[in-house]
């Protein structure tokens, strides 16, 4: 048994466009994923679990289960419909009244700014590889620091900027669904990186009280052999899923061995290496010592193995256990090792690669400032139990624990954790894989958009108000 601190936050994270539904209401702006999900045709955003009009019922269950905490993000197309210029004034009403709420349920409010929902107008100027979008993208941060700076006192430039462009640019399956394009999706990271610097020097040198951090989703590599092939396919894997994006925005500068490493993965692609520009590195660097906290989201571990040929690979997106495929040209394939259980996505379940990861953060990157596990869960077809309206979710459970107790070791290492969330708040749609893969502490019928509280909303309440886990 182990015990988190005393002043420990016990959270559940959510993202606008996965949560709030409402993507036409009050003249919110068209964002990438409208057009996208439209044109596949396998799942609408709308109503997910209707955050929108819900957000009370949830705030309430947030408190009567002992959740101390939520990750929200603002959606940028609900205040600026065009991106920039006009505000609509009724987005910034409904954010003003979810800050309010969570302050009257006694829930701690960690916001951030972009979840994967840029705006469609944004996209088309190029997206994160686009100057004109990264000065919208702060101008508009600017704007909900004034706005809802004396509501909010935890900010988070950017979620997962990394697994972000991979999936935009590499895997093609986030819109603009490009595939194979290391190039793009280094590129991407490197203006992310930046424009997430200049909004942490605009929030500190314009006085603004709280706190600013950034997410990263950081899935820890190991080689599967200690072959030299083996070893160097996950250093390369490393530095396309972590440390190009931990120098940037950890340590405030890219180290020679991380950009040898960016370099081989991009040239054995036959594309062209990114421009590094020396003159971002004194941004990079104050915005490192400057940012307040680091937010991990940690689902799983991968495996690698040396591959010498093509790209292929395959996004299992429907729970068809054993399908997913993930060979890069330059990089490595990844091993579905069969002595590590995974989830029906083909996610392994690895709990020590939690506490790897953040020894990581704290040994490698010397960071002592707070870190958050700001997304951490299990997606599962979950079963309704009827007569007891409720879902038995064991494993979530037992995921959830075991991964719990890593960060209570690495608590215990020295490890500056300060809170915890649990993928997700409640059910909601994934990206990739619509309604039934799902997160939720609270089951929704999504046809009644009726709450129930699981199993695992039961327990993690007790471990709230016990801080025993
Ligand atoms: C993270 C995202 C979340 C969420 C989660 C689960 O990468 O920040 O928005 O979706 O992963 O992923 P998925 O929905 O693909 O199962």
């Amino acid at each position: 048994m182990y015990k988190l601190p005393d002043d420990f936050y016990f959270g559940g994270a959510t993202a606008a466009y996965q949560c709030e539904g409402a993507t036409e209401e009050d003249g919110k702006g068209a964002v990438i994923w409208d057009t996208y999900l439209k044109k596949q045709g396998r799942f609408s955003p709308d109503p997910a679990c209707d955050f929108y009009h819900k957000y009370p019922e949830d705030l309430e269950l947030c408190r009567k289960f002992g959740i101390n905490a939520i990750r929200v993000s603002i959606s940028w197309a609900r205040i600026f419909p065009d991106g920039f210029g006009r505000v609509e004034q009724r987005g910034v009403d409904y954010y003003h009244r979810l800050f309010a709420k969570c302050r009257e349920e006694g829930v701690e409010p960690f916001v951030t700014l972009h979840h994967f929902d840029t705006p469609q107008c944004m996209q088309d100027l190029g997206g994160w590889l686009s100057d004109e979008m990264l000065n919208h993208f702060t101008e508009f941060a600017k704007f909900c620091f004034d706005e809802f700076g004396s509501e909010v006192r935890y900010w988070i430039t950017i979620n997962e900027p990394t697994s972000m462009s991979s999936q935009q640019y590499i895997g093609g399956t986030f819109p603009p669904g490009i595939k194979y394009d290391f190039h793009k999706c280094f590129q991407a990271e490197y203006n992310m990186n930046l424009v997430h610097a200049r909004i942490v020097e605009m929030f500190k040198k314009g006085g603004y009280e709280g706190k600013i951090g950034v997410v990263h989703a950081l899935q820890t590599v190991y080689p599967v052999s200690d072959s030299e092939a083996d070893r160097h396919a996950a250093d390369l894997q490393d530095a396309l899923d972590n440390s190009f994006y931990l120098d940037g925005t950890l340590l405030g500068r890219y180290t020679p061995e991380v950009l040898a490493l960016v370099r081989e993965i991009i040239e054995r692609n036959g594309q062209e290496m990114i421009e590094i520009r020396p003159e971002d590195e004194a941004l990079l660097s104050d915005a490192a010592r400057d940012m307040d906290f680091v937010g991990m989201n940690y689902y799983f571990s991968k495996f690698m193995r040396g591959y010498e040929g093509k790209s292929e690979t395959f996004h299992n997106g429907t729970g068809e256990k054993g399908s997913s495929v993930s060979r890069l040209q330059g990089v490595g394939e990844e091993v579905h090792r069969k002595d590590i259980p995974s989830t029906d996505w083909d996610w392994p379940i690895y709990p020590k690669g939690m506490f790897d990861q953040l020894s990581r953060i704290k040994n490698r990157y010397g960071w002592d400032k707070e870190v958050y596990i700001t997304e951490n869960g299990m997606g599962c077809k979950d079963k309704f139990i009827e007569d007891r309206q409720t879902v038995d979710d064991d494993e979530r459970i037992d995921y959830l624990k075991n991964h719990m107790e890593e960060v209570a070791k690495a608590i215990e290492a020295g490890v500056n954790v300060r809170g915890y969330f649990v993928w997700s708040l409640q059910d909601m749609f994934s990206w990739t894989n619509g309604y039934s893969k799902r997160y939720g502490l609270f089951y929704i019928d999504f046809e009644t958009q009726k709450r129930y509280p699981k199993k695992s909303a039961y327990w993690y309440k007790k471990v709230s108000e016990t801080g025993e886990v």
